[in-house]
């Protein structure tokens, strides 16, 4: 089982792990799955590259990048991955840029879940640490405020047909100031499955 796989299932466990949680409305901990600082120095690699798969991204992305703009808020290629046929919640990824006042993205909806949530993952020490964000993500004036994979993410929760590797899932996004705009995010393969590095962790 190669990295990209390993951190996508542990992602999964704490997706299935939240939903449990998510009723708390605080911060959940789980004792993931380190069996060697090996393991955790590689958990560690992984957040600490994404700096780097963004650019990797850029590099490969420009054919397929994809922008929604509202008011000041652009949206930056809205990507998600391919569902395994068994799950029920997918992440979705964007960058937020904001060139006008502050303003935040306090909600979602999709036809294709039954609620759209808004997460925060970090490493605390060894601990992978994921909770609600229940006011939304802040987007302070001037700005930008990536999603992506280890971070700040979209949640479609209770989805009854898994994402596709190739569809576009529609969704709406709504702004408290700049309001609502609909949006796609390209499902991307699996991860770890088909992509090579870089490719597979940013779902293109
Ligand atoms: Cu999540």
């Amino acid at each position: 089982m190669n990295d990209e796989l390993r951190f996508a299932r542990r992602h999964r466990a704490f997706e299935r792990h939240v939903r449990h949680a998510a009723s708390n409305k605080r911060w959940v901990s789980r004792r993931v799955f380190i069996n060697t600082d090996l393991e955790d120095t590689m958990i560690r690699n992984k957040i600490a590259g994404a700096g780097a798969i963004l650019c990797t991204m850029l590099a490969f992305g420009v054919a397929e990048g994809h922008e929604f703009k509202v008011g000041q808020i652009e949206i930056g290629h809205p990507y998600s991955r391919a569902m395994l046929p068994v799950a029920k919640v997918g992440g979705g990824y964007m960058k937020l840029t904001n060139n006008g006042a502050a303003d935040r993205l306090v909600s979602a909806t999709s036809a294709r879940a039954g609620s759209v949530e808004f997460h925060e993952m970090k490493m605390n020490g060894a601990i992978m640490e994921m909770r609600e964000l229940d006011s939304g993500i802040a987007l302070p004036a001037k700005s930008t405020v990536e999603l992506k994979p280890g971070g700040y993410h979209v949640m479609f929760m209770n989805v009854t047909q898994p994402f596709k590797e190739g569809e576009m899932v529609k969704a709406t996004l709504v702004f408290e100031k700049a309001g609502p705009v609909d949006v796609e995010f390209s499902v991307g393969p699996v991860a770890g499955e088909k992509g090579h590095g870089a490719h597979a962790e940013h779902g293109k």
